[in-house]
């Protein structure tokens, strides 16, 4: 029988020597091929401890998991009627997305938040839109989970309290909370108050849930928005299974009980297009929780088991001939499937776009109902189990990731990790890097950088009428304080400020007393604000990486005519061309800004990264007090229509229209025209070419700029 050396014989004579080693983004060296001596450890059976090929025996032959698709826009009207409607069609538990404002604490009538409400998730101001939310909806039998992270305290008080007031008792209340705020300091960006009183408001929620919800999962930690901001699927699985072992450790503090509460701990993971990788991933992540948990202390095997929700990858989906993302997202369900995940959502083809109308998430929902009830795929439990290749990856990614959770423990911990911002920076790196690969077509994306269609069609997408849906929310706000109790809600939001201000404790318990506010009709920005009295509002500063995009690019004769053209600029105004990277709005996803401001800089350009959450006229001040030429837009949340041409009138206000303004991001070529007629002189949807957009940048500001692969025509 031939033997390891001959096949190697027979490779190199088959490629004439090239070595066929794959060094992935995480610096895994992948083989091209695996044989029974990689394999070095026995994963075990399904529903046995560590738990790597599944967390029960039976797995999906005995249940398969749960089609949970994320959703939520406009009102709670108009969202109840769309669960309803993808319930009938075979979805198995809810899973809603709230607009910005709602997550940042902000009722719908606060001026901070004209651009968001009803945008990007459902508007919810009070308990009376959640029980309009679940309206027909019994909350005893159907699971929902709630991706909640500032807002956690009044969003959780008012599912309690619309489950009360549908006669449900709360130790029914079947669901999940997001919860998890260490990853929104990483990367999404949704926090509210300090991670120190954050932590608390996660510690109360655990002791809650623990004595008075049993079957309530208090928490999702979630590596999802970390890949989505860049990071490797090494970097995801190591700070994710961190942060869990965070929570875990101050919940032991706060005088919990390890295997009272860490039962319902759950996780959630983006899972991309590295097929093989995901399905370990997956793998690696619960024989890791298994072995974090053994470490910590818990004696019951359910507190070691690691449950997770998974979400395709949205940042793997394109603008660019968008139905290849139904074939994309169809491989990276089965990759979430056949790694065991316990809950799914697909995204829809127009992800890049919009929201999902009820066409695109008729086929997301079915690319999973095919899988479960085509397919056969779910008769036999963990069928990749024993592949020497999958076996060989998720031992090779458990030692990869534990690297990185020692070094975070030697350090502190991930709340001090955080802190020092060591793990963003890494996941910076890692997503500027990609970008380069990108542009520079060394990572294939089809539709993108290579078979590009010369042509689009026009997708249809989803709008959202801002403007009705807040008035809508003003008007129901306004009804519901008019008819409150006044007295008894403000002595409720009075004992909500005090407990706040107060240790924690079970009487100063932070839901508790909240449910008491929401009973009593509080809003969720009054609720809010009572607590930010003595925990205050928290901001940071974007610090971009340098130097990671420009290093493949060493070299390039395109790279350098961009250089070239920002020091031709740079003599004729005796300074370097500015730029301010602006974020407005409650819009948090910050890694397309975070990569131009990284780009921009590596190129020349002198960059201005404005902080998160600016309005229009902050923006402005910024933009005249630095001096920038150009300010970049960057809108990911669907908030471009407002807050655009809301600060190009400004900066004409301010007789200062030789200030270019550009957009980028996720914005639909529907409203492309509008923004231009607005002013808007260079719009880059998902897909563009960072150097191309420096070049475009470059020709706004006067230069005679090449087009890509063409020559100069004339010196400037
Ligand atoms: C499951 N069960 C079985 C079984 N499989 N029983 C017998 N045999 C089997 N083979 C049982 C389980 O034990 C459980 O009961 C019950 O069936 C339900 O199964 P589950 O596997 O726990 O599924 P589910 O209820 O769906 O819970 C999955 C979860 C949960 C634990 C991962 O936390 C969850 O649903 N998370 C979803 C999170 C989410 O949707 N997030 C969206 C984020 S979007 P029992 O009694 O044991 O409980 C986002 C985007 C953004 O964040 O905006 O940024
Ligand atoms: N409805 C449906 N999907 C959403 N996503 C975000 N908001 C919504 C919503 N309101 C999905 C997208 C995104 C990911 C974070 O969640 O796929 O990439």
């Amino acid at each position: 029988m031939a033997d390891i050396n001959d096949w190697q014989a027979a490779a190199d004579k088959e490629v004439k020597g090239k070595d066929l080693t794959w060094n992935t983004p995480e610096g895994i060296a992948v083989k091209p091929l695996y044989t029974a001596e990689d394999v070095t450890v026995d994963p075990g059976l399904p529903g046995f401890a560590p738990f790597t090929r599944g967390v029960k025996a039976s797995m999906y032959a005995g249940r398969p998991w749960t089609i949970r698709q994320y959703a939520g826009f406009s009102t709670a009207e108009e969202s109840n009627a769309f669960y309803r409607r993808n319930l009938a069609a075979g979805q198995k538990g809810l899973s809603v997305a709230f607009d910005l404002a709602t997550h940042r604490g902000y009722d719908s009538d606060h001026p901070r938040v004209v651009g968001d409400v009803g945008k990007a998730g459902v508007a919810i101001d009070s308990v009376e839109d959640m029980k309009i939310l679940f309206d027909g909806i019994p909350l005893d039998k159907m699971s929902v989970s709630m991706t909640m992270n500032g807002a956690v305290i009044p969003i959780l008080a008012f599912f309690i309290v619309a489950g009360e007031e549908q006669g449900v008792e709360r130790k029914l209340l079947d669901g999940t909370i997001q919860n998890d705020i260490l990853k929104e300091f990483m990367v999404r960006n949704t926090y509210i108050y300090p991670p120190e009183p954050s932590m608390r408001i996660i510690s109360d929620i655990f002791g809650y849930t623990s004595r008075e919800m049993p079957k309530f999962n208090s928490i999702s930690i979630s590596g999802y928005h970390m890949q989505e901001a860049g990071a490797t699927q090494v970097q995801e699985l190591a700070f994710t299974i961190a942060d869990g072992m965070e929570y875990v450790k101050y919940g032991v503090a706060s005088g919990l009980d390890i295997d009272k509460f860490a039962g319902r701990l759950s996780f959630f993971f983006a899972i991309g297009m590295n097929f093989f990788m995901e399905v370990a991933k997956l793998r690696a992540a619960r024989t890791l929780w298994h072995r974090a948990m053994t470490q910590l202390g818990a004696k019951d095997e359910r507190s070691k088991m690691l449950r997770t929700h998974c979400q395709t990858s949205g940042v793997s989906l394109q603008e660019q001939d968008p139905y290849n993302n139904v074939i994309r997202t169809t491989i990276e369900a089965m990759a979430s499937m056949l790694g065991g995940t316990q809950s799914l959502h697909t995204n829809a083809l127009d992800e890049a776009i919009a929201l999902p109308t009820d066409f695109s998430a008729r086929i997301a929902r079915n690319t999973q109902i095919i899988i479960q009830e085509e397919t056969g795929m779910t008769k036999v439990v963990d069928p990749l189990g024993g592949s020497y290749y999958i076996e060989a990856l998720t031992q090779q990614l458990v030692d990869e990731a534990w690297e990185i959770i020692e070094r975070v423990q030697a350090e502190g911990g991930m709340a001090k990790a955080v802190a020092a911002g060591w793990p963003k920076a890494m996941i910076e790196t890692a997503a500027a890097a990609r970008q380069a690969r990108v542009d520079r077509g060394d990572d294939v994306i089809v539709g993108v950088n290579k078979y590009r269609l010369a042509n689009e069609d026009l997708l249809e997408t989803l709008e959202v009428d801002n403007a009705k849906v807040r008035e809508a929310q003003i008007a129901r706000i306004n009804k519901m304080k008019a008819e409150r109790d006044e007295a008894k809600c403000q002595a409720a939001l009075q004992a909500l400020r005090d407990g706040a201000a107060g240790a924690s404790s079970i009487e100063n318990n932070l839901l508790a007393l909240a449910v008491e506010a929401a009973r009593a009709r509080a809003t969720l920005g009054e609720i809010s604000s009572a607590m930010e009295e003595s925990f205050d509002r928290y901001g940071t500063q974007p610090t971009p990486v340098k130097g990671v995009y420009s290093a493949p690019y060493e070299g390039d004769s395109r790279w350098q005519q961009v250089l070239d053209g920002v020091v031709a600029v740079e003599c004729r105004l005796g300074r370097k061309p500015k730029l301010l990277v602006a974020k407005m709005g409650q819009d948090g996803h910050d890694r397309g800004a975070n990569v131009i401001a990284s780009a921009f800089g590596d190129m020349g350009f002198d960059v201005v990264s404005g902080p998160l959450f600016q309005t229009p006229d902050e923006t402005v001040v910024l933009a005249l007090e630095s001096g920038v030429d150009v300010v970049g837009a960057s809108s990911l949340a669907a908030g471009h229509k407002t807050l655009i041409p809301e600060l190009i009138g400004k900066l004409r206000e301010a007789g200062r229209t030789d200030i270019k303004v550009i957009a980028g991001g996720v914005i639909p070529p529907q409203d492309y025209e509008y923004l231009r007629n607005a002013g808007v002189q260079g719009i880059y949807g998902p897909g563009s070419n960072v150097v191309e957009c420096a070049a475009d940048v470059l020709r706004l500001l006067g230069h005679n700029m090449p087009p890509a692969g063409g020559e100069l025509e004339a010196a400037e």
